[in-house]
């Protein structure tokens, strides 16, 4: 039931910014899978904005896999509507976000109900940020038939669990039907997300049905898309801040920065909304642009998660006050990932790399270092091990200008899966177990073990002999001197940025 007084007050808040196109003529046209934190603050925004431009047809439908609660049932109760906050340094904008059609969770409602709503004649994009293991792909980039969940899939395709499974069955039940395909649009920090969505999908399907593995390889487009606005994970304390500030209590309500920006490459088979009229970058190869945010902005994350949480800072923002980290993490950009960008943009990487400074800098984003150091084992190689090897691979590189920095963030990741520096501590990764067993040995063995965690150090990596050896004095300097100690000597030898 709908309950009007609620959705009375979020359409009558004069504090907040809203759209004014008629929401009866939002249509399911978007289904997204993965409706957390990032999706509302970011591609729904942009079709809210795009719907007002032209075309107000553009509804989302979120799908949940794995999250219980009461999903389905209060955001109708709010009329599918949600209060983002955006906090620059100095300013604040409120607003209504007005581009959804509903939500639910598969773990209440079903994989059927999800399926059904996939089915819908007029669905033509689904759109995913399910993290990076929602892919279930191999460290290779393919499909992994030992993933737990595409084992459990294979077993009963028809009522899948995985996304990959549940992209593939709606595809073969629209093609069944006759339905026109839809396009399947990556939103996660992947490089070359379209590409290897593709690759999961089609090599998934391949392994039930060849046939719809042709047909899907055929009919669906898998558009590649760099994605960034950074959006904390909720804490009681942000909605209670959204109440004091627009005197709304919502489940839903999200407080990210101001900066956002969209890469998309333009590939949709069956339509797609107006995102270029609400500031996306509709391009036709979105590589660079991935390769730049993933590797400046994600790497220097993972850096402050790992080096920042080990010197005891909670949030980015307190990394950013810590003077001599926010000196590394800028001399890390400009000296270690800019130059292994494989293909220059018309961007200014100093002024790009100045830029995220300021956004890591801003106090009123409560970005925990403990929510960017999950899941390492599938975020370090895009932003730190491709880095490495592109640099050594130079004709111009020699052993003495290894990257100290990017050498250092894996040592200080090899600590901080130990959990020695927080009373605590719960290693969150999907290689979890994995980690865990190579762990179980003398201390004095543990660096070494953990070099033989193949999906971050992968052959290639270790057939670098003097980058294991740079770990290894790391990892042994963090141990015995503690990582301040590390730092301290650290930079004077950081080359400082140019
Ligand atoms: P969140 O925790 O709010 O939502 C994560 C979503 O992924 C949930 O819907 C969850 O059910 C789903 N999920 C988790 N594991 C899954 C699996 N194995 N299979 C299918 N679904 C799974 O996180 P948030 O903030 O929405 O971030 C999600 C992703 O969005 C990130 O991993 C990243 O790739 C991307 N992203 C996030 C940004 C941010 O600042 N929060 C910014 C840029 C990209
Ligand atoms: C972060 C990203 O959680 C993480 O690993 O590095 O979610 C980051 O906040 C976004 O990519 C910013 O666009």
């Amino acid at each position: 039931m709908l309950s009007r007084s609620k959705s009375k007050a979020f359409c009558e808040a004069k504090s907040l910014i809203k759209t004014d196109y008629s929401r009866t003529k939002l249509e399911t046209k978007i289904v997204h899978l993965g409706f957390g934190a990032f999706h509302r603050a970011h591609q729904a925004v942009y079709t809210d904005l795009a719907n007002q431009e032209a075309d107000p047809s553009w509804g989302i439908f979120g799908i949940n896999l794995f999250r219980k609660g009461p999903l389905t049932q209060s955001f109708s109760e709010q009329d599918n509507l949600a209060v983002l906050i955006e906090k620059g340094a100095q300013e604040t904008t409120k607003r209504l976000v007005r581009s959804f059609t509903g939500a639910m969770n598969i773990d209440d409602k079903g994989v059927q109900a999800a399926l059904d709503k996939l089915c819908e004649p007029q669905v033509a994009i689904v759109s995913l940020t399910v993290t990076e293991k929602g892919y279930c792909l191999t460290p290779e980039g393919r499909i992994n038939g030992n993933n737990e969940l595409i084992l459990e899939d294979l077993k009963h395709p028809e009522a899948p669990r995985s996304a990959i499974g549940i992209i593939c069955e709606a595809l073969r039940l629209r093609k069944t039907l006759a339905l026109p395909a839809f396009t399947v649009m990556s939103c996660d920090n992947i490089p070359e997300n379209g590409r290897k969505t593709k690759t999961a999908v089609v090599e998934y399907a391949e392994l039930i049905d060849p046939e719809l593995a042709s047909w899907i390889a055929q009919e669906v487009t898998f558009p590649s898309t760099m994605v960034d606005r950074i959006v904390p994970a909720m804490s009681d304390a942000s909605f209670a801040q959204i109440e004091q500030e627009t005197g709304l209590s919502d489940a839903f309500g999200l407080i990210s920065e101001t900066f956002k920006q969209w890469v998309i490459e333009d590939q949709f088979c069956s339509g797609r909304p107006n995102w270029h009229l609400s500031g996306a970058m509709m391009v036709d190869d979105v590589l660079p642009y991935e390769e730049m945010k993933l590797r400046m902005l994600n790497g220097s994350h993972s850096f402050l998660a790992y080096v920042g949480g080990l010197c005891g800072h909670d949030y980015i923002y307190q990394c950013m006050q810590d003077s001599l980290l926010k000196d590394i993490t800028l001399a890390l950009m400009i000296n270690e990932q800019a130059p292994s960008l494989s293909s220059q943009l018309d961007v200014d990487l100093k002024q790009y790399a100045e830029l995220l400074i300021a956004r890591f800098s801003n106090q009123s984003i409560k970005h925990q270092t403990a929510q960017i150091a999950m899941d390492g084992s599938q975020k370090l190689p895009p932003r730190v091990i491709d880095s490495i090897l592109t640099l050594v691979s130079k004709p111009s590189y020699d052993a003495s200008q290894a990257p100290q920095t990017l050498l250092l963030l894996l040592a200080a990741w090899m600590h901080f899966i130990q959990g020695k520096h927080t009373a605590d501590f719960q290693l969150i990764d999907p290689e979890a177990t994995t980690l865990k067993a190579l762990l179980a040995v003398d201390n004095d063995k543990k660096c070494a073990s953990l070099l033989q965690f193949k999906a971050v150090f992968s052959d290639a990596f270790m057939a670098h002999q003097d980058l294991v050896q740079q770990i290894t004095h790391f990892y042994y300097a963090i141990d015995q001197q503690g990582i301040r100690a590390v730092l301290d000597g650290f930079v004077t030898s950081t080359r400082s940025p140019k």
